[in-house]
């Protein structure tokens, strides 16, 4: 299903391929989730986070489908310190974060897996535009993978059968007033932010946060509508969120949805990669809520 799929939507066959293992190593993840313990693993990442057992087991599972994937050049994730080599005359790079949200797994929330592919070896010096495809699955009450390989948004569900289609085509069409306000603690460095925030209480918006990237962005997609925010502050002007591993994939698959993405100035997918830990300050929702927001954070 998922493959006939991506070739229907055009996808080089080699691309479909690997879609395809990425999503086997999404169902092993899921597997493993349920029965991994949720300890620390005594180790931190190269962002100095420590690191949780399900971190180190799920990028173990995502390094040993990369690393012998005919058709992966280069690979890395947020828990990895440095590219990690694929095939030698490989066709594309993988950037992703394997758990993310790992620091809500002991309370049992929602976490997922985000994966952005280029094609070629080198990425710095790009910009996310360049993607070829991005995906995410979103470990719930049931495993979903949200894709796209440059032809719309597609939703998938795990079942005893393998990958479903769930959803054809989401857009991000809506007006439903929700939002995602990552970064609350910001307010105290920013009254613009703070203006904003309150801006959205008065206008009765729901608030749909749960400190998981992942979910909270799948809700947006789900309901056509709404806004995510994590901003900068004077004391992290660049914010929390990675551009390879989290916020370049998510940037690809909201525009591609018709939704839109922001750094503050531009869109995040015309942002220069200079670094694999490079973060980003990002807004992701409706073009409509994205300029609201871009309105707002002048700083
Ligand atoms: P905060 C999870 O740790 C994460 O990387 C994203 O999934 C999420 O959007 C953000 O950080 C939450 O950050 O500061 O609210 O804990």
């Amino acid at each position: 299903m998922l493959f006939d799929f991506l070739q229907k939507q055009g996808a080089p066959q080699e691309l479909a391929e690997l879609i395809v293992e990425l999503g086997r190593a999404v169902e092993e993840i899921s597997g493993t989730i349920i029965h991994e313990s949720t300890g620390k693993a005594g180790t931190k990442n190269s962002f100095g986070e420590e690191q949780i057992a399900m971190d180190v087991e799920a990028d173990k599972i995502m390094a040993r489908y990369l690393s012998t994937n005919p058709y992966v050049a280069a690979y890395c994730s947020e828990e990895m310190d440095a590219i990690g080599k694929g095939t030698p005359g490989g066709i594309y790079s993988v950037f992703h974060d394997p758990i993310d949200g790992s620091s809500l797994f002991d309370v049992n929330f929602a976490v997922g897996t985000i994966i952005g592919i280029y094609e070629g070896a080198e990425v710095l010096g790009r910009t996310p535009r360049e993607q070829v495809a991005a995906l995410y699955a979103v470990y719930g009450p049931r495993t979903t993978l949200m894709v796209s390989v440059g032809q719309g948004v597609h939703e998938f569900l795990l079942t005893a059968e393998g990958w479903e289609l769930q959803e054809e085509a989401l857009e991000m069409k809506g007006d439903k007033k929700y939002f995602a306000p990552g970064n609350l603690r910001a307010t105290a460095e920013r009254p613009d932010y703070l203006e904003l925030v309150n801006w959205y209480i008065k206008e009765k918006y729901t608030l749909r946060y749960s400190g998981g990237m992942v979910p909270d962005v799948n809700h947006m997609f789900k309901k056509g509508s709404g806004v995510f925010i994590y901003p900068g502050m004077p004391s992290a002007p660049e914010g929390k969120l990675r551009i390879l591993y989290e916020c370049g994939p998510m940037a690809y698959l909201m525009e591609q949805a018709g939704g839109a993405s922001s750094n503050g100035e531009v869109s995040i997918l015309d942002v220069k990669i200079t670094g694999l830990t490079q973060r980003s300050p990002i807004y992701l929702g409706t073009p409509e809520e994205v300029k609201r927001v871009e309105s707002f954070l002048k700083q």
